[in-house]
């Protein structure tokens, strides 16, 4: 039984900008983040004595890339002990300029570039190639031109592009899962996409810190041990996470709360369980209310935070006493509704405790807002749980 382990990921993006929150401060925090992610990974290499490293695409932007954070990068990889394959990325292409060509890189580091897209290690037995970018924008590959898979060695394609979708749209390598599998490789070690997608051994890794809001949810990387026994390939994956920090970007409607103390709590309660530190914020509001929100004093309230965003989409509420006088159907439907909320409210005067009428008047609130939404503009949003 041949056997094989190894830790692929991608996307990590060494020196990003980081600039939604315009605070060099910050910027420098998500960028030693990322860092830290990336130790992590090497740390899985060594603890869990992986043979070998992948890394598919955009392991650092070309355009921001200090060259201090290069001197780091090659104490690093010389510290992972094992081979590290690089492949370009479209954040970090094979240019004339690029790090690939001209940097001193660890002895242990092998990148598969346009100009040499193979390698073979005889120990511990891998044949891969590599598709990666030249330059910042590469449309669908040739892959007449990967090689045969080798009998007796573990076959793995690296490759950074757009997998199943995006088939208008050529700039950033787009390929089907259906022509990877064609190769009759074991092994489809994938990047560009910063969330996880996993097809059994297509697999492409995520960004192993999220690095904006459309980057919710768990990051990290893969290990991976193929197994041989003479006729089949088996494939088993383990995800594990390797991110400092985690992006939440929520929604609070706020029509019908009264005073800016109740939208403060609602927003608390929205964001309980959070950390001030591990988790990166952004609310926005929306729904009608009379209230004269100021994000700047709400913001204020959370200024501990890393970073915590409150942002105003609400609109102004309905004005029922001028509409009441509107000739249109939004006079009428507010004139029949309030016709029968007097008539509710009557009731109730009677009869203080009935549950029923109560229930009644709360329908017929909500009749009115949405139906006023529906005449304004032409369509409704729930926004109930
Ligand atoms: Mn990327």
């Amino acid at each position: 039984m041949r056997t094989l382990k190894f830790v692929h990921c991608a996307d990590i993006h060494l020196d990003a900008p980081f600039r939604e929150q315009g605070s060099e401060k910050y910027s420098e925090t998500r960028r030693e983040d990322i860092k830290k992610a990336f130790l992590n990974i090497i740390k899985e290499v060594r603890e869990s004595n992986a043979d070998l490293l992948l890394i598919s695409g955009d392991l650092y932007e070309h355009q921001y890339i200090a060259r201090r954070t290069m001197d780091w990068l090659h104490m690093v990889l010389s510290e992972a002990k094992v081979p590290v394959i690089l492949l370009p990325g479209n954040h970090d292409p094979y240019l004339r300029n690029s790090w690939y060509r001209a940097w001193d890189w660890p002895s242990n580091v092998h990148i598969l570039s346009n100009e040499n897209p193979h390698l073979i290690l005889d120990k511990p037995g891998v044949n891969l190639y590599g598709i990666g970018f030249s330059a910042f924008k590469e449309v669908k590959p040739d892959f007449s031109l990967v090689p045969e898979p080798m009998k007796d060695y573990f076959n793995m394609l690296m490759l950074h592009g757009t997998l199943d979708m995006d088939f208008t749209q050529h700039d950033y390598m787009p390929v089907a899962s259906s022509e990877l599998k064609a190769l009759n490789y074991d092994y489809y070690a994938l990047g560009h996409f910063h969330s996880i997608k996993q097809d059994y051994n297509i697999i492409n890794p995520g960004s192993p810190e999220p690095l904006g809001f459309d980057e919710p949810g768990a990051h990290g990387a893969f290990f991976v041990t193929l197994s041989n026994d003479g006729e089949k390939t088996q494939v088993e994956t383990r995800f594990f996470e390797t991110a400092t920090r985690a992006y939440h970007d929520k929604t609070l409607d706020i029509t019908g709360c009264k005073t800016l103390d109740e939208v403060r709590i609602r927003i608390l309660e929205i964001t309980e369980g959070l950390d001030s530190q591990r988790d990166l914020v952004r609310v926005t509001l929306k729904g009608r209310t009379e209230l004269n929100i100021d994000p700047k004093t709400l913001n204020q309230m959370f200024s501990h935070w890393l970073y915590f965003k409150i942002r105003d989409n609400t609109g102004a509420a309905f004005d029922l006493d001028s509409l009441e006088k509107d000739p249109s159907l939004k006079g009428a439907f507010v004139r029949e509704i309030r016709k029968r909320l007097d008539n509710l409210e009557k009731e109730l005067n009677a009869d203080p405790d009935n549950e029923e009428i109560k229930m009644g008047i709360e329908r017929l609130n909500l009749a009115l807002f949405f139906g006023l939404e529906a005449l304004k503009s032409g369509k409704i949003e729930w926004w109930g749980e």
